[in-house]
């Protein structure tokens, strides 16, 4: 084939394994979390995650908090939470991103998920340190995080202090708090309240306190302080690369010509 039509051809062969890509539904998806509060301010547990139909609800704000959320709120780990979100949506894409995120931390993770039937993200996470504080979001389907084209839709979610829940279901006790040295954790006694908005006693009297994460509380949040940040990046995948490849060849091809032409046309008399 002469280069001069394999040029166009093959640019057209490539996008159109890329729509044939982005039709299939599947996308990768680069999550990226940040803790945004100043140094010594308050850090959080690994963030949970699922990219599923918008069905798992794990808990409502004015209700008691259910196993699931509370897996997530008093202790961190979520093993309820990852189990019930895989029971209630068995095709969604789950899994955990990062370990302890300390105030300025960030992590990274990425995960292949179903753009057409999952289109929707759940996240939560336990607030350290605290005995049942955590962010999260009330209803599954409050991000939609991609369209009807399986496109991203939303490139981050910010949190704020003001978000950040108390889930009624542990005693607010520093001697008993994750996170906190030389605390208890059996020592945890049972609240019998309901899910509800509350920042406040994270500083009123955890403030103070030596933590896990090697610095001593002093957090000075206001109801609109930026906490936190979730981010998403779509991901080529490794085919659509190899498929963009010989395209992206001709592009260089095509440059290196021109910039022949010229340097020629530079050299010639005038
Ligand atoms: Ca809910
Ligand atoms: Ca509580």
């Amino acid at each position: 084939m002469h280069e001069r039509l394999a040029i166009p051809f093959r640019l057209a062969a490539a996008a159109a394994a890329l729509a044939f890509c982005a039709s299939a539904g599947a996308a990768q998806i680069q999550v990226t979390i940040e803790n945004l509060v100043p140094a010594t301010g308050i850090s959080f547990a690994p963030l949970h995650v699922g990219f599923g139909s918008g069905s798992f609800d794990s808990f409502n704000i004015g209700q008691a908090a259910g196993p699931e959320i509370v897996s997530v709120a008093e202790l961190g780990g979520g093993s309820e939470w990852q189990a019930a979100f895989a029971a209630a949506e068995p095709n969604a894409t789950r899994g955990t991103i990062g370990g302890a995120l300390l105030p300025g931390a960030s992590s990274s993770a990425t995960f292949m998920v179903d753009a057409t039937s999952n289109p929707f993200f759940t996240f939560a996470a336990m607030v350290l340190p605290s005995n049942d504080h955590f962010i999260g979001n009330d209803s599954p389907m409050q991000y939609r995080l991609f369209n009807a084209a399986g496109q991203l839709a939303i490139t981050s979610i910010v949190q704020y202090a003001g978000d950040i829940w108390d889930a009624g279901s542990e005693t607010f006790d520093p001697a008993a708090a994750a996170f906190v040295v030389g605390s208890v954790a059996t020592d945890r006694s049972a609240e019998n309240g309901v899910v509800g908005v509350d920042f406040a006693k994270l500083q009123t009297a955890f403030n103070g306190q030596e933590t896990a994460g090697g610095y001593v509380l002093n957090s000075a949040l206001t109801t609109g302080s930026e906490v936190y940040r979730i981010s998403f990046q779509a991901v080529p995948e490794p085919e659509s690369l190899a498929l963009m490849l010989p395209g992206l060849l001709a592009i260089g091809w095509v440059g290196r010509q021109r910039r022949k032409q010229s340097a020629g046309s530079a050299l010639s008399p005038v």
